[in-house]
């Protein structure tokens, strides 16, 4: 029987790639994102390939992301793979011309949403036995760049709560593991910089980005290993970067 994957941040991006990819090898989606009116364009459009449910939630608001998830109809009920997808990067400032509502915007979307999501779907997977995690984490949670501080901080800790999820639903035979991508060309740089798509633009000028369908195939990858095989932690870049403060364009 398809297996039913629930993706956050379904709507752009990374999440986006990773829907349509899905969708076409047969994979029934729970789509879940802020946008409503996106959300009901996908529906429409990936419906004419897989059976397709949204759920139209922000990651941040735990009681309704708990609520939205228990009350999925019945042939959605049983999540086989959750991706977290859900977050991004808000300012790149040093750590004392911050913004306290950026740090927030980034702990609570980055961190708790993805432990919200999680919270509400790891319990089914306990009970049947089965079940596969992919969080999506970054090369900023393996390494720290000037003025990151914070999103890497978020991300390091996603690094940290997948190896703890790993260890802990072990005993359940629950697959956990991280894609984490360098540059990606997505509205990513545009939410970073609060829209200025001039500074976002020139973040991906001048040599090729990853871009979402080469992460989105790496999921799928994942998604299609044997029973035995976790693919518990990647890292990939795209050919022009060498880490996160060394980046080649030409
Ligand atoms: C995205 C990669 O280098 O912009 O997580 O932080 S980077």
């Amino acid at each position: 029987m398809a297996k039913t994957v629930l993706i956050t941040g379904a709507t752009s991006g990374i999440g986006l790639a990773t829907a349509q990819l899905l969708a076409s090898n047969d994979y029934r989606l729970i789509l879940c994102g802020r946008n409503s009116e996106k959300l009901a364009e996908l529906q429409n459009e990936l419906g004419e390939k897989t059976d397709v449910t949204t759920l139209e939630f922000d990651v941040r608001d735990k009681d309704r992301v708990h609520e939205l998830i228990q009350g999925l109809p019945a042939e959605f009920s049983q999540i086989d793979v959750l991706i977290n997808n859900a977050g991004n990067a808000h300012g790149l400032d040093p750590i004392d011309k911050g913004s306290v509502d950026d740090w927030d915007a980034m702990m609570d979307i980055n961190v708790k949403g993805l432990l919200y999501v999680s919270h509400a779907i790891i319990p089914q997977m306990r009970e049947r036995e089965s079940g596969h995690i992919i969080n999506i984490g970054s090369t900023a949670g393996k390494e720290v760049y000037p003025n990151g501080n914070v999103y890497c901080g978020s991300k390091h800790a996603v690094d940290a709560i997948t190896t703890g999820m790993r260890l802990d639903l072990n005993p359940y035979k629950i697959k956990v593991g991280a894609v984490n991508p360098g540059l990606v060309e997505t509205n990513f740089s545009k939410v970073r910089f609060k829209g200025d798509t001039d500074r976002a633009d020139k973040v991906y000028q001048g040599y090729k980005a990853l871009q979402p369908e080469d992460i989105a195939d790496v999921i799928l990858f994942a998604l299609t290993r044997p029973a035995h095989v976790n693919i518990a932690d990647l890292t990939m870049m795209c050919t022009a970067q060498a880490s996160s403060t060394v980046l080649n364009k030409g």
